[in-house]
């Protein structure tokens, strides 16, 4: 009779790349993150401004996922950060195979933290596992409140939850979204998850990020001393 091993699951082509992604960063010493939103949760506006922070003591480099045109990749070459444009044609997320090829394009050596920003999408980027070391997920007060509520698996996944566009909490135009609720909600699905409140437009609270992406990277950088 023939032996049949059912211990060993099948890898899926996503998953086969993912690990490739996860084994070449961490070899190099290198962290991912992978940032997940809505279109317009102002993703490249965190990414252009934490850049422009910290580029002095991080060396990062930028994934930009988008279904067409480079205009994030220009944004973000703005500040001078390495930075490789992936369209996906019309896919709704980003898949492992395709962060390969862009690692390809990044001059890793120069490079400690490579940011992924995913295609515009709350919902299938949460479902692909690209070799990251995390997940932050973005949302803005003009979304509404109800959207962990509402879109559990990505509050569950992420490492982080930065609440975007507080400036506007303030000027009445999302003067019910609740940011308690929002904290409660992402909290019930996931006891790790650090929370910032920020204003990628004016800097507020942004300081906290800044630290929490710092020690990130240092704690990374003092286990392979
Ligand atoms: N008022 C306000 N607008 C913001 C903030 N962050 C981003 N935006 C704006 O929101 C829009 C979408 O931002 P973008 O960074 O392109 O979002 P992405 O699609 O998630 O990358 C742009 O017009 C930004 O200027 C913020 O903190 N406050
Ligand atoms: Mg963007
Ligand atoms: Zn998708």
């Amino acid at each position: 009779m023939s032996k049949i091993d059912i211990g060993r699951r099948i890898l899926s082509e996503n998953e086969k790349y993912a690990l490739d992604n996860g084994r070449l960063l961490s070899e190099g010493g290198k962290l991912c993150l992978n940032m997940i939103s809505s279109p317009g949760s102002g993703k490249t506006t965190i990414l252009v401004r934490t850049i422009t922070e910290l580029k002095e003591k991080i060396g990062i480099g930028v994934i930009e996922g988008d279904i067409q045109t480079d205009i994030d990749a220009e944004r973000i070459r703005a500040t001078e950060a390495p930075v490789v444009q992936i369209n996906t044609e019309g896919g709704c997320h980003l898949n492992a195979a395709q962060v390969a090829g862009a690692l390809k394009g990044l001059p890793m050596d120069k490079l400690d933290l490579i940011m992924i920003e995913n295609v515009g999408n709350l919902v299938c980027p949460s479902a692909f596992e690209l070799g990251e070391n995390g997940k932050v997920v973005v949302l803005s007060v003009a979304e509404g409140d109800d959207k962990p509520a509402k879109y559990p698996a990505i509050f569950a996944k992420s490492k982080v939850l930065l609440i975007n566009k507080i400036d506007l909490l303030t000027k009445g135009a999302a003067e019910d979204f609740d940011i308690e609720r929002v904290k409660t909600d992402a909290r019930r699905l996931n006891k790790e998850i650090r929370i910032f409140q920020i204003s990628a437009k004016t800097g507020e609270g942004m300081s906290g990020w800044y630290d929490w992406l710092t020690e990130f990277v240092r704690n990374r950088q003092s286990q392979r001393a």
